[in-house]
């Protein structure tokens, strides 16, 4: 429905953006770090965008002081940033880094000098080499005690300062492209040990927050999810239930994981039937039930339309577009499940990213319905090619994305889905993690490309100005 009147942001709303520490920080050596998977994986020719890598990334490790006082400058209100494992345990576990926990407690306090609420990310993706070499990272039950450790040395350092916590960042993303498409780390192509590792990741997720809550620290929890809600291409009754097939595999399948501890039970049933189930036992299922979030993360770039497959084996391979050529992209086909089509209603990106901002009412309003859970929106963004000339960079393409989306939020608020706030993908431009440099998301450009460092200065785009607006009049300005 279309309300004739809005309900106003609440006064607590979080304004916010987003980064994550692989795709920023560089130093990637400094001060004790250990390599993690990525560091590892981007040096293999041909697994990125002209190869390109985060050795330096935006350097943000060295530059965080001028990027959080650009923070400040826009206004934010929360920034969410992820930890790097292995500056903390550069093998994972055993001995600590105490100069990894001294760099994230300068970036806190620095934060919170100008009132800016840190939401920290525990994982997004840069899991420590050394326990994949030691024991395939999340392929073993071993991660779940090497995780909950690596945690809760974060919550005793930190909880005195940081109130939001995202476990896992897109377990969905790094356990589909890690273990069926091979794009991520460690670059297995399995389904069935694609169905086992994201079991642990899973139990991994459940162990962590339930320390968090054993542990009484003060705040919030929950885990960050990739959810695209899907469309039936139109009303003919099978594409309509090649929808609902498709929400319950890529989407609830998680989600009612997080929510409920425990898995849609059709899901699983033809999974077993594939011999494809993961083994979960009654321990598991107890773990589960008791880790449960206090809100969902969600991230939100696109929706998804689908007609029913009527193929029964898989033809040709899907492929991504990560070349930022119009066009490039293959969709892809789940056998007997659904195809994914064009949505005849929507533009794409040039990376092939279809722009939906009713999309992101229709995932809070689905989230809300089937779980009642509040929802931090941690990543939300539109990357393109940018043009610094000037000193000056004009985006607008990257405000209207920005500002329908909102629009689309205080709808869903107003339809009563509890929001707590919004973090744009990203504050600087970054390192896209298949894409390269050219595939900007930031309020701020940093001048870098593939081929070079070049300065690495920082410039406001257009929409910095927009959003410092935005933030200013919370909200009422769209
Ligand atoms: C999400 C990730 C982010 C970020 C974003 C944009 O899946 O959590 O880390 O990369 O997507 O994606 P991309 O960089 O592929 O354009």
């Amino acid at each position: 429905m279309r309300h004739t009147e809005l309900d106003p942001f609440p006064e607590t709303f979080l304004w916010g953006s987003a980064s994550a520490a692989y795709q920023v920080e560089g130093a990637y050596q400094d001060d004790g770090k250990g390599p993690s998977v990525w560091d590892t994986f981007v040096k293999q020719p041909g697994t990125t965008f002209k190869d390109t890598n985060g050795d330096i990334a935006v350097d943000h490790y060295h530059h965080f002081k001028e990027d959080v006082a650009l923070m400040a400058e826009l206004g934010l209100k929360a920034y969410r940033f992820s930890i790097a494992w292995s500056r903390i345990f550069p093998n994972g576990k055993g001995q600590l880094n105490q100069a990894g926990l001294d760099f994230y407690s300068q970036l806190i306090d620095e934060l919170l000098k100008y009132n800016i609420e840190p939401i920290v990310t525990i994982y997004h993706w840069d899991l420590p080499q050394a326990l994949q070499d030691e024991y395939g990272g999340w392929e073993s039950r071993q991660i779940i005690d090497d995780f909950t450790n690596y945690a809760t040395v974060l919550f005793d350092t930190f909880s005195d300062r940081v109130k939001y916590w995202v476990s896992l960042n897109e377990q969905n993303v790094f356990i589909t492209h890690g273990y069926l498409l091979g794009t991520h780390p460690p670059a297995v192509r399995n389904v069935k040990r694609m169905f086992a590792a994201n079991h642990i990741a899973n139990l991994t997720n459940a162990s962590v927050i339930k320390a968090f809550k054993d542990g009484e620290y003060k705040g919030q929890i929950g885990p960050s999810f990739n959810y695209g809600p899907a469309y039936a291409f139109n009303s003919d009754p099978l594409n309509v239930l090649a929808k609902i097939d498709t929400e319950e595999l890529m989407g609830f399948f998680w989600l009612d994981v997080y929510a409920t501890g425990k898995y849609p039970r059709t899901v699983i049933k033809q999974l077993e039937k594939l011999q494809l189930a993961p083994v979960v036992t009654e321990a598991d299922q107890q773990l589960l039930a008791s880790g449960l979030p206090d809100f969902i993360g969600l991230n939100y770039y696109q929706t998804a339309t689908v007609k029913a497959s009527t193929t029964d084996s898989l033809s040709g391979e899907m492929s991504m577009n990560n070349s930022g050529k119009k066009g490039t992209s293959k969709e892809l086909e789940i056998p007997r499940v659904s195809k994914f089509v064009k949505n005849p209603y929507l533009e794409q990106t040039n990376w092939d990213w279809t722009i939906d901002p009713v999309g992101i009412r229709v995932a809070l309003r689905t989230i809300e319905s089937r779980y009642q859970l509040p929802i931090l929106i941690t990543e939300n963004g539109l990357g393109e090619y940018d043009k610094l000339e000037n000193g000056e960079i004009h985006d607008p393409y990257r405000i209207e994305y920005l500002q329908k989306h909102l629009q689309e939020i205080q709808e869903a608020i107003t339809d009563g889905v509890q929001v707590l706030g919004y973090c744009t993908w990203s504050f600087t431009d970054l390192l896209s993690w298949l894409n390269g440099y050219q595939k900007r998301y930031g309020f701020v450009y940093v001048n870098r490309d593939e081929n070079s460092e070049r300065t690495l200065n920082r410039y406001k785009k257009d929409s910095f100005y927009w959003y410092q607006n935005v933030i200013e009049t919370n909200g009422e300005y769209l």
